[in-house]
């Protein structure tokens, strides 16, 4: 028998015999067995998307109006891919959302199952605590709250603080273990985070860290001021047409800085078009600097400023620089970690 042959079909069984099988709660595979695991390539609903943040932002402001934070907990748009028929979801594995806060207000002290992880888009003045400790937001930081670990956040600054949120909630969901509860308001250590102080440079530890068994979460904030810096200069020694890409690790282990999501940073320099490598992995960006266009599977989507793009598993991904003067800078997340975890990830 060839691979391909055809699988006997539901209409084929007698029945009776179908009937036998819903009484006892149990179902033949082979008719369903090609649309659960189809042969060659996986089926996906997601599409190719991009959500512009030009047309976003007014809406993100008409939130802030709408819902008072008592009643929001987290006032957040949850960007919804148009293949996934109405689920909240970027890809099958990715949730994004933009989020607001206004001066004065605080989202008060939880935590949950999902992981979560922050790309500051736009503001000053607002800060996440995390665990006790005091998270300051600029743009491009990226900056984590891993999974049960208690988060709040709160802005004393001016206009509005904007950011993107990237959960696991759909792995969350699909495993029937997502849940979360309230905490009481945190008390906030004054210390300044790792990012400024244990981990202020790549290459080097705290000398009493050397032969210890590494934290989790050895740093919650990564400053994309330096991130930008260092692409700047790893670009120096990149060929052309090789992606100018640093990944957000935890420096204790050189490991993905999320178990569930990778996070990277990608420079795209004037002018340049790169091919990314063809994996499992489905992806969502950011775009924190420039204006370009991404090929995904051969729909053209373009970006400018702030905008977000998602693409599911298995696309043949190609990212421009719309400009011939001025570099690019993008954060992708993928679910590349998890995917690794489990045993299952391809790059073709
Ligand atoms: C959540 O708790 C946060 O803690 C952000 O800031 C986005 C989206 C869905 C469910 C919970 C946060 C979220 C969320």
């Amino acid at each position: 028998m060839t691979a391909s042959a055809p699988l006997g079909t539901l209409a084929e069984l007698p029945a009776d015999y179908l009937h036998a099988l819903d009484g006892q709660h149990a179902k033949p595979a082979w008719p369903s067995l090609r649309s659960l695991i189809p042969q060659g390539a996986p089926e996906r609903r997601t599409l190719a998307h991009r959500w512009t943040y030009r047309d976003l932002r007014p809406l993100l402001l008409r939130a802030g109006e709408l819902a008072p934070m008592e009643r929001a907990e987290r006032r957040v748009l949850m960007l919804s891919n148009p293949g996934l028929e109405g689920k909240p979801f970027a890809t099958a594995s990715i949730f994004l959302g933009f989020q607001v806060i206004l001066p004065g207000e605080r989202a008060p002290n939880h935590r949950h199952s999902p992981s979560a992880v922050r790309i500051i888009v736009e503001g000053e003045g607002a800060y996440t605590n995390v665990q006790g400790q005091r998270l300051e937001m600029r743009r491009g930081d990226v900056i984590l709250t891993p999974a049960h670990l208690w988060h709040e956040h709160a802005h004393d600054g001016e206009g509005p603080m904007i950011w993107l949120d990237a959960l696991d909630v759909p792995l969350m969901v699909a495993m029937e273990a997502a849940y979360g509860s309230p905490g009481s308001v945190q008390t906030s250590s004054q210390r300044l985070d790792a990012s400024q102080t244990r981990h202020r440079r790549g290459g080097l530890l705290p000398y009493e860290r050397l032969g210890r068994r590494a934290q989790d979460y050895a740093q919650f904030r990564y400053p994309w001021a330096e991130v930008r810096e260092a692409l700047l200069d790893l670009a120096k020694d990149t060929p052309t047409g090789q992606a100018v890409q640093l990944a957000y690790v935890n420096p204790e282990t050189g490991l993905e800085c999320m178990p569930t999501f990778g996070f990277s940073a990608l420079m795209l320099r004037p002018g340049e078009e790169i091919d990314m490598p063809l994996t499992s992995a489905s992806t969502g960006l950011l775009v924190l600097e420039g204006s370009g266009r991404t090929v995904a599977d051969g729909k053209t989507l373009t970006w400018e400023d702030s905008d977000v793009v998602a693409i599911p598993t298995h696309s043949r991904i190609r990212h421009c620089n719309a400009s011939a003067r001025q570099p690019a800078f993008l954060i992708q997340v993928d679910d590349a970690p998890m995917q690794r975890k489990l045993g299952f990830y391809q790059q073709f």
